[in-house]
């Protein structure tokens, strides 16, 4: 929780295999291999749900085993997370310029959490001219609205603070609801914060339409052969504190940090390349990810033979 954001995460780690392929001193290319390969294992562990974190793995590690020797390794590790680093960073500003036309002069926009892209859009309208107000929520437990409403209003935008609970009351004066995401699946699903979606529920009763903010790589390639998103279930007292819980004893506390949206309540995935329709998530994995149904076999025939 140190980092924030499915991007900035991405970034991290792609920053982190860098540097330590270049801090390693093996001159072995398989012990080489094997450090990367564990270093990579370690950082995927860190957050289950953000698959911007696996999908900048796989891209920074992709090509590790056909090099000839550890300097070719070494240099092509390098070069894989800078090109990463580099794409990532022009993909939020993209993002930004696609998604601020979906925001006209006037409108009024309803965020939740803290997205990069997502406030990206929005700051982005603001410096276009556009005469815009915000609605952030305040995104319990952690209180990443703190984060957003910082940052709007250091851009100086007019910005409302309500509690996550606040939302229905107010979607009436929202004209449009723009949101990040830290993963995509195949059937354009949204996973994001806790309270997304019934944000979404809200705006789609109300008829208020709602654009989801994610690079390609916030699409998750293994949902096309069934694999399921892990919402990552954080500690109990972040909800309430222990010297409280433990005098409840019939009172768990849930706390999962993620909901998943179905793509019928999402108006526009806006990607780097272009916005789509939700249903077509699918298309990003495969020409943007190049994952494709062989790879996937090839992985499942790997795993059947350990
Ligand atoms: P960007 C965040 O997760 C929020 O759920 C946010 O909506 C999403 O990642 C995307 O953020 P967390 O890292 O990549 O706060 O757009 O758990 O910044």
């Amino acid at each position: 929780m140190e980092i924030r954001g499915a991007g900035r995460i991405a970034r991290a780690a792609a920053e982190a295999l860098r540097d330590h392929a270049l801090s390693l001193e093996v001159k072995d290319l398989p012990a080489f291999t094997a450090e990367m390969e564990t270093a990579a294992a370690m950082l995927v562990a860190t957050r289950p749900t953000a698959v911007s974190l696996p999908n900048a793995i796989h891209i920074v590690m992709a090509g590790l085993d056909k090099a000839k020797n550890t300097g070719e390794a070494q240099a092509g590790l390098v070069r894989r997370a800078d090109g990463f680093i580099q794409s990532s960073r022009h993909a939020v500003e993209n993002i930004a310029q696609f998604g601020a036309r979906h925001i006209r002069d006037g409108d009024t926009i309803l965020t939740h959490c803290n997205s990069e892209v997502a406030l990206g859009c929005i700051i982005e309208a603001h410096r276009s001219g556009k005469d815009i107000e915000v609605f952030a929520t305040e995104v319990r437990p952690r209180n990443q609205g703190h984060i957003t409403i910082r940052t709007l209003n250091d851009a100086g935008i007019r910005t409302n603070f309500i509690v996550d609970s606040a939302v229905r009351s107010f979607i009436n004066d929202v004209d449009l609801v723009i949101v990040g995401a830290d993963a995509v699946t195949v059937n354009g699903a949204v996973v994001n914060k806790i309270g997304t979606s019934q944000v979404a529920h809200t705006a789609k009763e109300a008829r208020v339409n709602m654009i989801v903010a994610a690079e390609t790589y916030k699409f998750a390639p293994r949902t096309v052969i069934g694999e399921f998103i892990d919402i990552e279930e954080r500690p109990p007292d972040e909800v309430l504190p222990d010297a409280i819980a433990k005098t409840l004893q019939h009172v768990t506390v849930r706390n999962p940090a993620f909901d998943v949206t179905p793509a019928e309540y999402i108006d526009l995935i806006v990607t780097e390349a272009g916005a789509i329709p939700p249903q077509m998530a699918y298309v990003i994995i495969r020409e943007y990810l190049g994952w494709d149904i062989a790879e996937f076999q090839k992985s499942l025939e790997l795993n059947h033979n350990l």
